[in-house]
């Protein structure tokens, strides 16, 4: 009989420690890496590679109602692409509401996610820290079949273990749930995954406003910022991200233009909103220029 991991879904197996789901008695109810995830908080390697086509071709197969979930840094044209691929009904949920700085306001915050992102579905803000805000989402739960998707380390599993006392493995490591999961009318997906590492932001985020001078650069961990004149700009990060001001060194060229009121988004990690226009050097392509979503709701 097969006998699947109640942690991450993958078929046990007590043959072969070095294929996926071993687990050393096949009595135990987790495989061996997850059972490592849950105690000691250590990854091993042997895990499913995910195939984000092939998650979302299953989804669309489900025939349920389907909740995307996404975190308010992680909101970019890369990850509303999956959104946009899901053909069931469908609503997009912004996931870990507590690490939204307490100035936004989040009714523009939807609604200027909606206008830049051409988004008609509905949008609900939910927390495993905030039970009242998860009413919404109990409602739709309670009368529905339904799939929670989205990109690694949004929080699906964290999710569902919080609406249904269930104990699926969480970590603040990438690609947790190897696969499919099915708990009475709920089912859990594994998070597509993207070529870059996704931050997990572990407290309320506190945006940082600098006034960056012409002759000096920023280094946010790896990346590196430079603007041509002086420039104000506010940066939505985690809090745990390393931010060092440094003195420019001289041969960058500055090839990206923003305007005042835009954000520069860094996937896998937030953005910037600049509030001056702006001409900037960046070290890595791995960047979108959008509308800026916390608007003027945040003042400096
Ligand atoms: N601040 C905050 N953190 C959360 C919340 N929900 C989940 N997390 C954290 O986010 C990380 C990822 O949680 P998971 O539930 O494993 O995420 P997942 O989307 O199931 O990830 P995969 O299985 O890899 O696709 C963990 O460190 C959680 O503690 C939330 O509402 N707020
Ligand atoms: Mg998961």
């Amino acid at each position: 009989m097969i006998k699947k991991c109640l942690g991450c879904g993958i078929v046990l197996q007590d043959k072969d420690v070095n294929s996926l789901g071993y687990t050393p008695k096949i009595e135990n109810d987790l495989c061996q890496r997850c059972f490592k995830l849950k105690h000691y908080g250590e990854k091993i390697d042997i895990e499913k590679k995910q195939n984000n086509n092939t998650i979302i071709n299953k989804i669309n197969k489900e025939k349920a109602i389907v909740l995307y979930l996404i975190d308010f840094l992680n909101i970019n044209k890369e990850t509303v692409a999956f959104f946009k691929e899901i053909n069931s009904f469908k609503y997009f949920i912004i996931t870990k509401s507590d690490i939204i700085p307490r100035n936004i306001k989040l009714e523009k915050l939807i609604a200027n996610i909606k206008r830049e992102y051409l988004i008609e579905e509905e949008i609900i803000l939910c927390s495993i820290y905030d039970a009242k805000n998860n009413n919404k989402l109990k409602n739709i739960i309670e009368s529905n079949k339904v799939i929670f998707c989205g990109i690694t380390n949004m929080g699906k599993s964290s999710l569902i273990n919080k609406l249904t006392n269930s104990d699926i493995t969480i970590s603040n490591k990438e690609n947790t749930t190897q696969e499919f999961i099915k708990i009475k009318n709920i089912i859990d997906t594994p998070g597509f995954i993207c070529d870059y590492k996704i931050m997990v932001p572990k407290s309320k985020i506190l945006p940082k406003t600098y006034q960056l001078k012409s002759k000096y650069y920023l280094k946010i961990d790896d990346l590196v910022i430079g603007a041509e004149s002086d420039t104000l700009m506010t940066l939505y990060f985690a809090n745990e991200t390393k931010i060092n001001k440094r003195k420019k060194i001289d041969n960058y060229k500055y090839l990206i233009k923003i305007n005042k009121n835009q954000d520069l988004v860094i996937k896998g990690m937030g953005f910037i909103k600049f509030s001056t226009d702006a001409l900037i050097y960046l070290n890595s392509d791995n960047y979108e220029i959008r509308n800026s979503i916390v608007g003027d709701s945040y003042e400096n």
